[in-house]
């Protein structure tokens, strides 16, 4: 690779000469970054070699897929930008599932891509590919690198873009003579977004009709999504509920932002969500939405969703608003901000009425399990967990029956506890997930609650935590099923389990192959000691709970259906 130098019309005298690797590294370091997940590759060899020498933590996943999770997680828990640095090619087509799982749920991410030479983009030349077409509709923003003189300031300009606003992956394509080239640098380079403005403030006059409306409201809901936790304001969230005394309900991404603990925790809604909760939206007056983006699996069927209820939305994306369900009442910005202008405004209102009802629907239907039963039930194993761990414990979980049980009986106390693909539902984030939270927080208790079939998708990562002695738990909730699909199969198919049972290996021996802890399950009564065992591990540690193979989640408002009209209701109610 030839290498070339360009000159900026600075004053050489105040201006030093870098190479692209050296630029990339230095803004790295400038927005703070202390650790990335990379994996190496031809294009990216100059970018590696520099960041042999900095004290930026390097993280090798054994699949981009996994880097891109946990960067993703990493970023989830806390609060920082995650950062993901991939070959070209299949590096970079690997991260495509990751960065859609970022997208969907408005995770911060800066991932960078090697790409071939500048005078080989378009030749297909060996590990090729148009990252920046494959990425454009999974990422915020992304951009390839044509002149090393737009370097710094495309890299300061992702880390904005991907952390202000709603946020979001962005990525930056960097071709490699552009690492290697040299050019001279007079001090950082200045962001130029002219079209990127980001709304905080909300509309004063929409906040106070807010606070109008929930001042005149019999039957107020609180429902809050991800936003808030992405917005740190569950501190405003919990001083609203409390000072206009109203029932809060979480969308799933939205689990931490309220402590279900307290009395006005309605717990989660939608299709697998409470009925209480259900209910009461069904039957408000008033629903205030913030930092959520009424997804299909929280409305079930549009027409009938909150039918009598005058709607509030707050939020810091302006396209969200209206987008599925008609807002009577917008109000655009940033949550905490929003929050805290809105609590001035509002009074407390006894609503001993609706209070009633609440507590009579969740009296009548709990979230329940058979109790009796001697097999391995997963909610047991949950609430042996939530009880263990005292409700503190970051939970990182599968898709399908894993995912919903760990939403429904583990009980979440703050932000960026709950760490779970929401809008993609992407299989096999679990486990990197957990990875890259623990990288986040290595005091914490982390622990992925996953599916077999999920964690059948991405285990090879265990080598990774295996390898940075990260003491990540992993509850296999093992039905030999992709449970949620055979479930579906069982209430709409007839009982056709069509492809969707599994011959697994044995987890533990997997487990210990690879250098981790593996224990196995089979019995009620070994339950808590196991999870005990878990706990006090310093390896990774992976326990295969073998359960009851056709245990369903309750309740489930089928696809198309009103959120009122629940299926299991009957069950719950007995075993309530
Ligand atoms: C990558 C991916 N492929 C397919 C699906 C569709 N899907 C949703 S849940 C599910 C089954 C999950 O099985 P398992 O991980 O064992 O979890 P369980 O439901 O049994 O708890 C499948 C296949 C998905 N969500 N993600
Ligand atoms: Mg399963």
């Amino acid at each position: 690779m030839a290498s070339k130098t360009h000159t900026q019309a600075t004053p050489a005298d105040k201006s030093s000469l870098k190479t692209g690797a050296q630029i990339i590294v230095d803004t790295l370091i400038e927005q703070g970054i202390d650790t990335m997940f990379c994996y190496p590759g031809g294009v990216v060899l100059p970018l590696f070699d520099r960041l042999y020498d900095t004290p930026i933590r390097l993280i090798n996943p054994r699949h981009e897929q996994g880097g891109c999770h946990m960067a993703d997680a990493y970023a989830r828990a806390s609060g920082k930008v995650g950062v993901v640095l991939v070959t070209s090619g299949p590096g970079a087509c690997n991260l495509v599932t990751g960065l859609a799982t970022a997208m969907m749920d408005s995770v911060p991410i800066v991932a960078l891509t090697g790409q071939v030479r500048t005078e080989l983009i378009g030749n297909d030349a060996f590990q090729e590919a148009d990252t920046t077409g494959i990425t454009r509709p999974v990422t915020k923003y992304n951009c390839l690198v044509e002149r090393i003189e737009d370097l710094a300031r495309t890299i300061r300009e992702a880390f904005y873009i991907a952390s202000t606003g709603r946020p979001g992956p962005v990525v930056v394509d960097i071709p490699v003579d552009i690492e290697v080239d040299k050019c001279s640098v007079n001090g950082p380079a200045e962001m130029n977004l002219p079209g990127y403005k980001i709304r905080t403030k909300g509309n004063a006059r929409q906040i106070s009709i807010t606070a109008r409306a929930i001042n005149n409201s019999e039957r107020p809901v609180l429902y809050i999504g991800g936003g808030i936790i992405t917005a740190n304001a569950s501190e405003e969230v919990r001083t609203l509920a409390e000072k206009a005394h109203l029932p809060v309900t979480t969308t799933l991404l939205g689990l931490g932002a309220f402590d279900q603990r307290k009395p006005e925790s309605l717990d989660m809604l939608g299709m697998h969500g409470s009925a209480y909760a259900n209910y009461a939206v069904q039957e408000c007056d008033l629903l205030i939405a913030i930092g959520a983006r009424f997804d299909d699996r929280v409305t079930g069927k549009l027409k009938t969703f909150a039918s009598g209820a005058k709607i509030v939305h707050i939020d810091i994306d302006p396209a969200s608003i209206s987008k599925n369900v008609r807002v009577d009442i917008p109000v655009v910005g940033d949550a905490k901000e929003i929050l805290i202008e809105l609590i001035k405004e509002v009074e407390f209102r006894e609503r001993k009425q609706w209070f009633k009802k609440i507590a009579d629907w969740k009296k009548k239907y709990p979230f329940s399990y058979d109790r009796q039963a001697t097999t391995v039930k997963p909610q047991y194993a949950i609430e042996e967990l939530c009880r263990q761990t005292k409700n503190e414990a970051i939970i990182t979980t599968g898709v399908g029956q894993n995912q919903m049980w760990a939403a429904q009986f583990y009980r979440y106390i703050k932000p960026r506890q709950f760490i779970s693909s929401g809008g993609l539902g992407t299989m096999g984030y679990g486990l990197p997930a957990a990875i890259g939270a623990q990288v986040a927080k290595p005091e914490a208790t982390v622990i992925d609650i996953d599916g077999d079939s999920g964690f059948n998708m991405t285990m090879t990562e265990l080598a990774t935590a295996v390898q940075y002695n990260l003491p990540i738990k992993v509850c296999i909730l093992n039905n030999g099923y992709m449970g949620m699909i055979r479930q579906w199969q069982e209430l709409f198919y007839n009982k056709r389990y069509s492809n969707s049972s599994l011959v697994n290996p044995d987890y533990a021996t997997v487990a210990q192959a690879i250098g981790a802890v593996g224990i196995t399950v089979d019995k009620k009564e070994d339950v808590a000691k196991a999870i005990k065992k878990m706990l006090a591990e310093k390896k990774p540690c992976v326990v295969d709970f073998r359960i009851d193979r056709e245990e369903n989640v309750w309740p489930m408002v089928a696809a198309g259906k009103s959120l009122n009209e629940m299926d299991g209701l009957d069950i719950l109610e007995s075993l309530a």
